[in-house]
C-alpha cells in the first residue's frame, strides 16, 4: 500500500462511496491528517467528481447546531461542496440502494442572488446577497463506520454529503424572521424533533456568513445561483424502506421523503 496522502485518501473515500462500504477513520492510520490537509482532501475529492462530469452547485455547512454537534461529538462547524449529482428532486424517494446508511436532517436553504466573498462578511451582508430561502432536507451518508469520525475525517469525506432536497417554495429573506422560523421533524407521522432557525449559529444568516468567510480564506467566493445548506436544525434520523420523514416549517412549507 502507498503511504497515506491526499490522493490516497481521495481514492479511498470515493471507492467507499462507489462500492457502498464503510471503513475506519483515516486519522487512525494517518495522524498527520490535520484540518488544513483535510480541506485539501475535500477539494481534491470534489475535483475528481468534477473531472467525472459533475458540477459544483453550491456549498453546505455542517455541525452548525448544538443538536448536531452533540450527536457527532464535534463542536466546530465545517463547510463542504454540493454537486448536481447530489440533487434529489422534491417528492422523489431516498434511493436506499445507492447509499450506505443514509440519515435525513431538515435544513434551511439559501439560494444566492449575488456573489459573497469573505473575509469580512456579516450576517446582514450575507442575508442581503440571498435571493430566496427554502425548506430543505439533507441526506447524509458517512463513509465511516457508524458515522464515527474526528473533525479532519469528516471534512475529508466532504462532510458526509450524499443527496439534498430543496423545497419548491422560495421566499425572499425579508419576508420571514428566520430565527423564529420553526421546523417540526416527523417520522411516519410522529414528531421526533423540533427547532427554530436560531438553532443554527443563532441565525441561519450567521451560518451563511461563516461559510463565506471560511471559503474566502481559501480564495473561494460563493457565486450567484449557488445553493447553501445552512446545517441540520435537529439531529438526523435514519430512513428505512417505506418510512416517511417530514419537515413542517412555519412559513417555508412542508417537505417529505420516503425511503425506497
Ligand atoms: C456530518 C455532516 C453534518 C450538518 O448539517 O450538520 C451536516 C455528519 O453529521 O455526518 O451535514
Ligand atoms: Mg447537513
Amino acid at each position: 500500500m502507498t503511504e497515506w496522502g491526499i490522493e490516497r485518501a481521495v481514492t479511498e473515500l470515493l471507492d467507499r462511496e462507489a462500492t457502498r462500504r464503510v471503513g475506519g477513520r483515516i486519522t487512525t492510520e494517518w495522524p498527520g491528517l490535520d484540518l488544513a490537509t483535510a480541506y485539501d482532501v475535500q477539494d481534491a475529492l470534489v475535483r475528481r467528481k468534477v473531472d467525472a462530469g459533475e458540477s459544483v452547485v453550491g456549498v453546505k455547512l455542517g455541525l452548525t447546531s448544538r443538536a448536531k454537534q452533540e450527536r457527532m461529538g464535534i463542536d466546530s462547524p465545517l463547510t463542504a461542496w454540493l454537486t448536481d449529482a447530489m440533487v434529489l428532486p422534491a417528492g422523489e424517494p431516498v434511493p436506499l440502494g445507492e447509499l450506505i446508511h443514509p440519515r435525513v436532517e431538515p435544513e434551511i436553504v439559501f439560494v444566492l442572488g449575488e456573489q459573497l466573498r469573505g473575509p469580512g462578511v456579516t450576517a446582514a451582508t450575507a442575508l442581503a446577497a440571498v435571493r430566496s430561502v427554502h425548506a430543505g432536507f439533507e441526506v447524509i451518508d458517512s463513509r465511516y463506520r457508524d458515522f464515527s469520525f474526528a473533525l479532519p475525517d469528516v471534512v475529508a469525506d466532504n462532510a458526509s454529503s450524499a443527496r439534498f432536497v430543496v423545497g419548491a417554495k422560495g421566499l425572499p429573506p425579508s419576508a420571514i424572521d428566520l430565527g423564529l422560523e420553526a421546523c417540526l421533524l416527523g417520522v411516519d407521522g410522529k414528531v421526533v424533533a423540533s427547532a427554530t432557525g436560531a438553532a443554527v449559529q443563532g441565525h441561519p444568516a450567521e451560518a451563511l456568513a461563516l461559510a463565506a468567510n471560511a471559503l474566502g480564506r481559501r480564495g473561494v467566493a460563493l457565486e450567484p445561483g449557488w445553493i447553501v445548506l445552512t446545517g441540520g436544525l435537529t439531529d438526523a434520523v435514519f430512513v428505512e424502506r417505506g418510512q416517511e420523514v417530514t419537515a413542517d416549517f412555519t412559513s417555508l412549507g412542508s417537505l417529505s421523503v420516503t425511503g425506497r
